[in-house]
């Protein structure tokens, strides 16, 4: 059971200290529900001290820049946003939080948190911290709605992908009434460089794909060595296969430098979170991260989806 957006609210008020925090390797809509969730509280209670922490992910210097916080988290509100389960929050500092609040858009799996707020039916938790503060009265400072509206589109691939509802398109109109350059925003956020065009070229070159619709490609570490790309610089190609119109499902298997493989899943409408949970991940209905900890475990996977893929034909 959800608590109301009032009861968050009370909490709120309530401490002087809140620190907000979202998930380890954070995508727009981490950045943009947190931080933009931290401009709104900044704009309408100055008189408390707001911190968002975590890694400063440098692909999205362009969006924001996090705090730090040194002090004793004991007397803190914490605020997790975006983050289905434990593991998964960017920092420890929770753990020693006064209160712990949940606000999420993923499948409820790890219900933590003295208050929780979870739509899984929202496009982003940047939508559901929209519908907060205005239907809370807040104050939105432009830099607030850029962060939101950078959240959105970036968890729905700019309106495209289905979890785009009539709520969602009228949260970003509100948000375009302020005053933040909207194309220049859509262009940090879809450009990619060359290093990126590279990436995607190898993918669309090597990636297979079975008579049914299901695709993979593996990028081992000699490869992402010669390409001069991080772990974090494949999430941008993520969507490529994608873009073929005979491909339905499919996973970037990422070698890590331990030896093991982060999987990356996606798929136009059949669900393949259930595959990512059966090995080490979860995620959304259509896009799951996973791992394959062996080459026989990511040639599981790779059956796995093809099953899934031709069950539903
Ligand atoms: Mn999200």
């Amino acid at each position: 059971m959800n608590n109301t957006f009032e009861e968050i609210l009370e909490k709120i008020r309530d401490y002087d200290q809140i620190i907000i925090l979202r998930h380890q390797s954070p995508d727009p809509d981490a950045l943009g529900s947190q931080c933009g969730l931290r401009e709104i509280l900044w704009a309408n209670f100055p008189e408390k001290k707001i911190y968002a922490t975590g890694f400063d992910e440098p692909t999205l210097a362009y969006l924001t820049a996090m705090d730090r916080f040194e002090g004793d988290a004991s007397e803190c509100l914490v605020i997790v946003c975006d983050t289905a389960n434990r593991p998964r929050i960017d920092g420890k500092i929770w753990q020693k939080a006064d209160c712990l609040i949940k606000i999420d858009h993923h499948p409820n799996d790890d219900n933590y948190g003295d208050l929780i707020y979870v739509d899984d039916s929202a496009s982003s938790v940047s939508e559901i911290i929209c519908d907060f503060a205005l239907s809370l009265h807040l104050t939105i400072p432009d830099s607030g709605a850029r962060l939101l509206y950078a959240g959105i589109i970036g968890d729905t691939g700019r309106f495209l992908y289905p979890n785009t509802s009539a709520k969602t398109l009228y949260f970003a109109s509100e948000l375009a009434k302020f005053d933040f350059d909207r194309a220049v925003l859509g262009r940090e956020m879809s450009s990619f460089d060359m290093k990126t065009a590279r990436l995607q070229a190898y993918i669309y070159e090597n990636m297979v794909i079975s008579a049914n619709g299901a695709a993979c490609v593996t990028l081992t570490q000699d490869l992402l060595k010669s390409m001069d790309l991080r772990d974090s610089e494949t999430s941008s190609a993520v969507g490529t296969p994608g873009n073929i119109q005979e491909v339905k499902a499919w996973a970037i298997f990422v070698e890590q430098p331990d030896g093991h493989y982060r999987v990356r899943m996606r798929s136009k409408t059949i669900p393949i979170n259930g595959i990512a949970k059966r090995h080490d991940g979860g995620g959304h209905l259509l896009a799951s991260g996973a791992n394959a900890y062996s080459y026989e475990e990511l040639e599981e996977i790779w059956k796995e989806l093809e099953e899934a893929v031709s069950a539903k034909k």
